[in-house]
């Protein structure tokens, strides 16, 4: 079972300093403690992380932190060699283990969950579409990577606080006939890492399906992505029909893809264009804060 609070101990252990420190930390406020009843100060997990990736410390026993993964690659996460390069040639060589535990060190190192998928996950995996082009080994590759990257963001996930009941609702999947799985999870877990509540109906969602899931969870966000080259006119008319309905609703519409319609042709105030989950994360945050 997962620990869920540690020690002053334990954290100092894990980061190479003193309990003393550890303590005084706590007691200046840097470190967030809740006490046992005996008064002993006790550290959530989600707590730990926020403060270890917030002070850059390094991890000398990732095991207390129940970050296993990263034993195995933490010499090559702090010798400097390009994370970008290592985590292309494990998710090339289909190593899990690696691809998660490279993830985990970037995320760890301080990098937001939106850079961690804008940089090293997107740039290796159209690394890999480049490499082959679709013959039978770049299938079999792109399947594989495909899961390694699911592991590696829903690994990430399982570190985030939960979100408030009263959060922000936000949801979405990708366009009909759109098999591709991770935009839209990225974008889910984005959503999750600035505090929302997230529903994520994956690939190949109705437009119809969305619609009715607005109507009755009343988000205030509906992400849509469309990786796939389609129908230009059929996806428009869809997206504008979306667009009009999620207006009504006062919902914002948040959609992105190498498929997706252009700009103009989406033109309503509450409808925004993104190119990179970075832009998703501003957006939540900006409409957080004025919820
Ligand atoms: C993995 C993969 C597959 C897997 C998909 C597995 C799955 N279930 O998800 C499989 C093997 C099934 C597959 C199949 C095919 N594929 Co393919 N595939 C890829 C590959 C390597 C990675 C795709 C991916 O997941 N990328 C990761 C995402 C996160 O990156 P991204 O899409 O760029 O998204 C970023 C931004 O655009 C933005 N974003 C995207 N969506 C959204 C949404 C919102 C709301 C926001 C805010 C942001 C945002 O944020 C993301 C992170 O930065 C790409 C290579 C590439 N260049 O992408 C080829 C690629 C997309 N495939 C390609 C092709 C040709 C095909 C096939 C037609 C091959 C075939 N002959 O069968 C089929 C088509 C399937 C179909 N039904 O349409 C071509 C497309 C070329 C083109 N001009 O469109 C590519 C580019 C490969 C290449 N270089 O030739 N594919």
């Amino acid at each position: 079972m997962r620990k869920t609070l540690l020690s002053p101990k334990e954290l100092a252990l894990a980061i190479g300093v003193s309990e003393s420190t550890l303590k005084r930390w706590a007691d200046e406020g840097l470190v967030q403690v809740s006490r046992t009843a005996g008064g002993h100060r006790r550290i959530p997990m989600p707590e730990a992380l926020r403060f270890v990736r917030e002070s850059k410390a390094t991890i000398v026993r990732p095991d207390i932190l129940q970050l296993h993964e990263l034993a195995a690659v933490q010499q090559e996460v702090t010798s400097g060699r390009s994370t970008d390069e290592a985590v292309f040639a494990a998710l090339k060589e289909g190593q899990a283990h690696r691809v998660r535990g490279l993830i985990l060190g970037a995320y760890v190192a301080g990098r937001s969950l939106a850079a961690v998928f804008d940089g090293p996950l997107r740039d290796s995996l159209h690394r890999l579409g480049d490499l082959w082009h679709h013959d039978e080994q770049g299938i079999l590759i792109e399947h594989r990577a495909t899961d390694l990257c699911i592991q590696a963001i829903n690994q990430l996930r399982s570190l985030l606080n939960p979100a408030a009941d009263n959060a922000p609702l936000a949801l979405g999947g990708a366009c009909s006939n759109d098999p591709y799985i991770l935009p839209s999870l990225m974008a889910a877990t984005v959503l999750a890492e600035a505090g929302w509540r997230d529903m994520n109906f994956g690939p190949d969602t109705p437009v119809e399906v969305l619609m009715r899931a607005a109507e009755r969870y009343q988000p205030r966000l509906v992400w849509r992505s469309c990786s796939v080259e389609t129908d230009r006119d059929a996806l428009g008319a869809d997206m504008e029909h979306l667009a009009d309905f999620l207006a009504t609703r006062h919902i914002v519409l948040v959609v992105g893809g190498r498929g997706m319609v252009s700009p103009e042709r989406l033109g309503r105030a509450n409808t925004h264009r993104a190119s990179s989950m970075a832009e998703l994360a501003e957006t939540a945050r900006r409409l957080y804060f004025a919820a």
